[in-house]
């Protein structure tokens, strides 16, 4: 008994981490994200395609834009979001496809169910990308490496796709992780090197600071991770009020935020900021329909939905929200065909910069007793 008290304590102490605090939990937080998801797939399923550059998108005649491109077309500069015609005059060799979102929702299942095999504490972020609380199973991030080269390996059994996986204490320092030996990467951040980790990154690789900060940061002055980390914590909070001292904390490595299953959400959403502000109503259509893909495996998860919600966010970073309570469940159809009509009776036709779409008003499990109790309630709260 003692023997594993002091062991604990030993363990703690080895870290950096402050276990005076009375929160003081370590965390093994695992990012695991496709490398290329829709092109990989086209690849897998056509080896005519294999070892080619492939850009999975949308018609260039009715202004598609590019889903994803394969690792051999992105040398040619593709990327997603891009016009698929711009796509094709930096790479004219490149095979275009057209997305099949039915398979990648499949796969994405499969994934899901590789991943809930190890812990009901997933939370998808899109469809080839989730975070895993595995700090029940292990007790540092340093013990993770068998458990993430299984999973690599079930997951190029079961469908033949490679995945990059980024292990660390926390979501931030997971995610950047995953992203840095991608692809077919596994990176482990040992739990104390999260700040030096961060540090030569661009602001913008932290929650939370988009194009925006970005520039105002870079105005005061502050363009990497270690001077965000670093700044007087006073002149932070004076010159970006609360905000500053939360983007200081994440530069710091520090991330508290937990790991939210699909049932616990409050809210599903998913939005797109676009490289390049958008007005053809085709882009945003197709975009919409992106959005309306990546909701679709994760409504099916999520406890039944009444309400869905549009943002729109204009290039002069005016942002409209609109909300729609069909009167029956968000299905992906009605979401489908819910979210076009909305959209169109929303947009006032300027340029947008962004575009987002979630789901809200969860009917909880026990909706039925729930509504018997709201009866009873209303019926005894007369005059
Ligand atoms: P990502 O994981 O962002 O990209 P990726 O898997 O293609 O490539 P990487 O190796 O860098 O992870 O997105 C997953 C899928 O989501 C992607 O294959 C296509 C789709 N997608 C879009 O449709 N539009 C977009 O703007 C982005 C970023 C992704
Ligand atoms: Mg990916």
């Amino acid at each position: 008994m003692t023997r594993l008290v002091v062991a604990s304590i030993d363990r703690i102490l080895a870290g950096s981490r402050r276990y005076d605090e009375p929160d003081f939990r370590m965390r093994t937080i695992m990012h695991v994200d496709l490398d290329a998801f829709y092109s990989s797939i086209e690849q897998r399923d056509n080896p005519a395609l294999r070892g080619k550059p492939v850009i999975v998108g949308g018609d260039p005649a009715s202004r598609g834009v590019v889903a994803t491109a394969s690792y051999e077309a992105r040398r040619f500069g593709v990327h997603s979001a891009m016009p698929t015609r711009t796509a094709l005059r930096l790479c004219p060799s490149a095979v275009l496809v057209p997305p099949r979102f039915g398979v990648y929702r499949q796969v994405s299942e499969q994934l899901h169910a590789l991943f809930l095999a190890l812990t009901p504490l997933v939370e998808p972020i899109a469809f080839d990308e989730a975070f895993l609380d595995l700090s029940s199973l292990l007790s540092s991030p340093v013990e993770a490496g068998d458990s993430a080269r299984a999973l690599k390996r079930q997951i190029q059994e079961e469908t033949g796709l490679t995945a990059s996986i980024g292990v660390a204490a926390n979501k931030l320092v997971a995610k950047v992780a995953s992203d840095r030996q991608k692809p077919d990467g596994l990176t482990i951040v040992p739990p104390g090197e999260e700040r030096g980790f961060l540090a030569p990154l661009p602001v913008r690789h932290l929650f939370g600071i988009g194009p925006r900060t970005e520039d105002r940061l870079r105005a005061s002055g502050i363009e990497r991770v270690s001077q965000l980390a670093e700044a007087d914590p006073a002149w932070l909070l004076a010159r970006f009020g609360q905000s500053g001292l939360e983007w200081q904390r994440l530069a710091r490595g520090i991330d508290e935020r937990p790991v939210t299953p699909d049932r616990e959400l409050q809210q599903i959403s998913r939005e797109r900021t676009f490289p390049r502000d958008i007005s053809a109503r085709a882009e945003l259509h197709a975009a919409l329909d992106t959005l309306v893909a990546e909701l679709g495996p994760l409504l099916r998860d999520a406890p039944p939905a009444r309400t869905f919600t549009l943002k729109l966010r204009y290039a002069d970073l005016a942002t409209v929200t609109r909300r729609r309570t069909p009167g029956r469940v968000v299905t992906a159809d009605v979401l489908r065909a819910g979210a076009l009509d909305l959209f169109d009776k929303s947009w006032d036709g300027r340029p947008l910069r962004l575009l987002g779409l979630g789901i809200s008003n969860f009917i909880p499990a026990a909706a039925g007793q729930l509504s018997l109790f709201d009866t009873d309630l209303a019926s005894r709260s007369g005059p």
